[in-house]
């Protein structure tokens, strides 16, 4: 099983010259590092134990300022290497970091005592007891990069600790946090970072998220070596051509299109430091990304984070809460909760009652990050939704029909993606776009007086069309047969349409076709109306124009 070591400790206590005996490799590759003798990013080295396994080292800045990078490079280790300066013990940052450390759930580790060569032997025997006491169970061993003492037998204990490093649960669908972005000359992009779960081959399809860009690997290496297929807990770098360098960063997940919600908010059980109150302001270090957010109590111990920008987490997933310093972390329970702040939902969570993580619909396959599938749940096609949420889709279509206009009393499909395979089910009855009551009917409503007054209109007019100002009562009137809409607006009754019919009907089979100036004098009105009323034959697909005659269509002719 790979495994990766995080290096842990104060500024200047010995982290990156400790990594460059134990490797060769200077990991402080930044100008400003080099200038300032100090770490300010992540550093990675590959380190070769004796007995010939291979372990991927992070080294991480010590400098309070950099804390943010060192849960970066924390975030995706099994095992600690915790460095303590012979001449100075603990020091802030050396609690600050065996914090998260521990907050990020990392069991085992080694303790190095650094610069063994500088300090007297007795002293050295104080700082080691001062560190078993700081890390009970973890072997702690005196080192001096300067005269290699002590390197051969810190290889052997983080061979024997690696050993012991829990077999990680690597089935899941494929997520690696993003580290590192940069470009090779006739590569393109390239990022690294530790694959948290699955596995990244040549050819894959993933996407990158929370950018939303679908990419596809070129190529993959571990440790500069080219592999057909990267495991989960290894340090990877992956080639994504197509992609730009600026379209990606530290804190974005390539995951497995689909796998894993992103989301704004994530229910989580806290573990405090310091008391965390409700509404305080944050900071959520989640894979390798940080997200501002503001903290909603709910109950004991169960806190919903509203995050600033969205998360690509996953049920089980640990998180480290910051303000100034370090003050508690926490577990996701919910990597995509609706918005809540109810103690039920968490007792339900906490428990593992998958059926409580969803409400409104969600694809089956998003829910494969959970483990094993939810009892109680609504099926519909690809989708899964929570009985109480069907309920109030029901009743929430229900009023809006029930306030829809009597004369059309229906209202329009939703455009959700669900809506095709939910909408079966939820008691109502689709017509084209629109949603009706099943059976239901249109009715006057209030406006069967206003009805009465334009049908008496429309009987006295005759041939001659009658503006109609309420299009809803006119397509209402025409559906149930009582008028027949012309256009600009205007209408005839039934009685006189069907009249106008019958005169063209009879002209047509008689004469072989009608014109516009013939029909104006059999219908004995002006020019306009029976311009209008030819343009609706041709429409309804009566009649055909033929230069300036009309002529009817067969299949009118037929009829
Ligand atoms: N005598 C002695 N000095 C050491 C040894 N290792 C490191 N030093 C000194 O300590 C300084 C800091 O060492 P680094 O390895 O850069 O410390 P660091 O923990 O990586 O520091 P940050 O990354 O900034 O937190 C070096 O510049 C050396 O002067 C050692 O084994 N013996
Ligand atoms: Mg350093």
């Amino acid at each position: 099983m790979p495994v990766t070591v995080g290096t842990a400790g104060h500024i200047d206590h010995g982290k990156t010259w400790l990594v460059r005996a134990l490797t060769g490799k200077d990991t402080d590759r930044l100008p400003e590092e080099q200038a300032r003798g100090i770490s300010i990013d992540l550093g990675y080295a590959p380190l070769d134990l004796p007995d010939g396994r291979r372990l991927s080292l992070i080294d991480v800045p010590g400098h309070e300022r950099f804390v943010r990078n060192m849960v970066a490079g924390a975030s995706g280790i099994d095992l600690f290497l915790l460095v303590v300066d012979a001449g100075e013990g603990a020091r802030p940052q050396t609690h600050e970091h065996l914090a998260i450390i521990r907050l990020l759930g990392i069991e085992q580790g080694v303790v190095a005592i650094t610069k063994a060569d500088a300090v007297e032997p007795g002293l050295i025997e104080l700082v080691a007891e001062e560190a078993r006491e700081l890390v009970p169970g973890a072997a702690v061993v005196a080192t001096s990069a300067r005269t290699g003492q002590g390197l051969d037998e810190l290889k052997e204990t983080l061979g024997e600790a690696a050993a012991r490093v829990a077999e990680k649960r690597t089935e899941g669908p494929t997520r690696l946090f993003v580290d590192r972005v940069f470009s090779l000359r006739g590569i393109g992009t390239v990022v690294t970072g530790t694959l948290w779960s699955g596995s990244i081959g040549e050819g894959d399809a993933l996407r990158a998220e929370p950018a939303g860009l679908n990419v596809r690997v070129r190529s993959v290496q571990v440790h500069d070596r080219p592999v057909e297929r990267a495991a989960a807990g290894q340090r990877v770098a992956v080639a994504l051509p197509g992609v730009e360098r600026r379209e990606l960063r530290r804190g974005d997940a390539l995951v497995a299109p689909g796998a894993y919600p992103t989301s704004y908010r994530l229910d989580v059980g806290l573990d405090e430091l310091e008391p965390i109150p409700d509404g305080m302001r944050l900071h959520v270090h989640h894979g390798t990304g940080e997200h501002y957010a503001r903290v909603v109590r709910a109950g004991d111990g169960w806190a919903q984070l509203r995050l600033a920008s969205p998360a690509v987490a996953a049920r089980g997933d640990r998180v480290v809460l910051r303000d100034r310093t370090t003050i508690g972390g926490a577990v996701v329970l919910d990597p995509a909760p609706p918005r809540h702040a109810s103690p039920e939902r968490f007792e339900l969570l906490q428990r593992g009652d998958m059926a409580a993580l969803v409400h409104e619909p969600v694809r089956l396959e998003a829910l494969r990050h959970l483990g094993e599938e939810p009892n109680g749940l609504e099926h519909a096609g690809d989708w899964v939704f929570s009985p109480e949420w069907l309920e109030e889709l029901r009743a929430n279509l229900q009023r809006r029909i029930e306030d829809a206009d009597p004369l059309d009393p229906g209202i329009p499909v939703p455009s959700e993606p669900w809506a095709r395979d939910v909408l079966p089910l939820a008691g109502v009855e689709r017509r084209g776009a629109r949603l009706y009551l099943p059976g239901s009917q249109a009715s006057l409503g209030g406006k069967s007086g206003a009805a009465e007054r334009l049908e008496a209109e429309l009987g006295e007019a005759g041939f001659t069309p009658v503006a109609v100002e309420d299009r809803e009562l006119g397509a209402f009137l025409e559906r149930e047969g009582r008028l027949v809409r012309l256009g600009d607006g205007l209408a005839i009754g039934a009685a006189a349409y069907d009249e106008a019919k019958r005169l063209l009907l009879d002209e047509c089979e008689s004469e072989g076709s009608i014109t516009l100036a013939r029909y104006r004098d059999l219908l004995g009105t002006g020019r306009k109306p029976a311009q209008l009323l030819l343009e609706r034959f041709d429409a309804d697909g009566l009649t055909r124009r033929v230069g300036d005659e009309r002529v009817l269509r067969r299949r009118a002719r037929a009829g």
